[in-house]
């Protein structure tokens, strides 16, 4: 009996692989958490707030593209954009791409995907890699939404965040399949963007709160004098505060600012309450014991930094996500991570969670496991100390340009390509809201050229610098509005 349990033992570790779930938010800033100190004092999460509480907050995690689609597909390949090759929102993924998804699905996971994609426009039909998949085409609606349900299209009606939330529930509850097999769901909300909607039982709910404006959202001479010009110029295009979501005409009146950021609020508070109702459920059919849940945001977005509105730049509202863990049976309640995370890391940590190795022959990650920084079997370890971004120009919304960047924990170069204009230097420590550029200061000069020399080394040996050029796709909203 004694010689036997060796083999008893394994049997029943290697049946109590832990389960996995990634719910992904769409463009929820990193600080709009009530538990984050910069976040406005009226939000309300408690739902994200508990899995910071009862797991891991990582307060430093960045996207490598500050964009839905190159975003999405960075986390499920764990690759960097110049390697899955999404580069922008109009297109699918080549065919060759392999999600992680797929590899845990091989090594006996059941898996689905719920929620938005977003990878291609026009096609909300099921993708490999998932037993399970509901979706629907492109950026979806918030209300009545139409849902692919593996390969049926069924009608929704009410709120699209409680209808996946319900979709999600039951599968775990009861259409997942083999109940002994570990599984992995990707739960993708299309909260939190544009046009914000909150749930109707919340609109109006934060109506009058006040609003602590950015310091950097006035068009003053002191925000812009050292800046590139294309920043200030942002302000007169659809993704500038004055101009914002005015359309292909100069419309007036621009949407309230005021008005926005409400709703934005109220819309984050409703994808709360879906996080909290799968907590929940975990909870109850003890579940939560194995399994790890992680929420992310797709990419960051601005709400007046700057005089911006939405993402794509390099300034750290727009690169900034917001990531927790919650898996009592893993991490340690009340971790707090400081350390650098991006959204390429994803795919390695949760097969490392899994124990299952990348098959050979498939692509490279760029991104690298966390695990042993989360449950503390190697926070001693070398980490990295600092992180690469890329964005390439879009012609649907050309005011932000190509841009390249190298973010420390205390400097950001950034480049921009194809302008005749200034690059970025910011000290992160003096200048937290990256206002002062310190790209002509003479003082600087060496720090601002070993910082170029290291990107471009870096981006050179990792192939980032074979841009792809492709014929223009979709509707330009090229139009550059007058100052108000
Ligand atoms: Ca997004």
């Amino acid at each position: 009996m004694f010689r036997l349990l060796p083999i008893l033992v394994c049997a029943a570790l290697g049946s109590e692989k832990p389960n996995l779930i990634v719910i992904l938010a769409d463009d929820h800033r990193y600080d709009f958490l009530s538990c984050h100190p910069d976040a406005p004092d009226f939000l309300e999460t408690p739902n994200l707030d508990r899995m910071a509480r009862n797991g891991a907050h990582l307060r430093n995690a960045f996207v490598t593209t500050s964009l839905c689609s190159p975003s999405r597909a960075s986390i499920l390949t764990g690759q960097y954009m110049h390697h899955h090759r999404v580069v922008d929102n109009q297109r699918a993924v080549p065919k060759d791409t392999r999600f992680y998804p797929e590899y845990l699905q091989t090594a006996g996971y059941r898996t689905a995907m719920i929620g938005k994609w977003h990878m291609g426009h026009d096609n909300d039909e099921p993708r490999k890699g998932f037993h399970h998949w509901v979706s629907f085409q492109g950026q979806g609606s918030y209300y009545d939404q139409t849902l692919n349900i593996n390969g049926e299209r069924h009608e929704q009606e009410g709120y699209t965040a409680d209808r996946l939330t319900d979709q999600a529930i039951t599968w775990l509850k009861s259409d997942r399949g083999d109940k002994d097999a570990p599984f992995m769901l990707h739960l993708a909300f299309k909260s939190v963007h544009y046009p914000f909607q909150p749930a109707k039982r919340h609109h109006g709910r934060y109506q009058g709160e006040k609003i602590d404006y950015p310091e950097t959202m006035a068009n003053s001479e002191e925000n812009y004098a050292t800046q590139s010009r294309w920043i200030r110029e942002r302000r007169y295009g659809i993704h500038g505060i004055d101009h914002m979501e005015t359309g292909a005409f100069d419309k007036d009146p621009v949407p309230s600012f005021d008005e926005l950021y409400w709703r934005f609020c109220e819309t984050v508070h409703g994808l709360d309450e879906s996080v909290g109702r799968v907590l929940d459920y975990l909870d109850e059919s003890g579940l939560s014991k194995n399994t790890i849940v992680l929420f992310l945001g797709d990419n960051g977005f601005h709400l007046g930094e700057h005089g911006f509105y939405d993402k794509r730049d390099a300034f750290e509202h727009s690169i900034r996500v917001p990531l927790l863990v919650y898996a009592p049976g893993h991490v340690k309640a009340g971790t707090r991570l400081e350390k650098m995370i991006l959204n390429i890391d994803l795919a390695p940590t949760l097969l490392e969670f899994a124990g299952v190795e990348k098959p050979v022959n498939t692509p490279a990650f760029d991104g690298r496991s966390f695990k042993h920084l989360l449950d503390g079997s190697g926070s001693d370890k070398p980490w990295r100390d600092h992180l690469l971004y890329e964005y390439h120009w879009e012609w649907n919304f050309p005011a932000t340009p190509t841009l390249f960047a190298i973010r420390t924990d205390h400097y950001k170069y950034i480049y921009y390509h194809g302008l005749w204009d200034k690059n970025g230097l910011y000290d992160l420590q003096t200048d937290p809201h990256e206002r002062h550029n310190l790209i002509d200061v003479p003082a600087f000069a060496k720090k601002k050229e070993a910082l170029k020399k290291q990107l471009f080394t870096e981006l050179e040996a990792s192939g980032a610098l074979d841009i792809p050029i492709r014929p223009p796709k979709g509707e330009p909203l090229h139009d550059r509005k007058l100052p108000r």
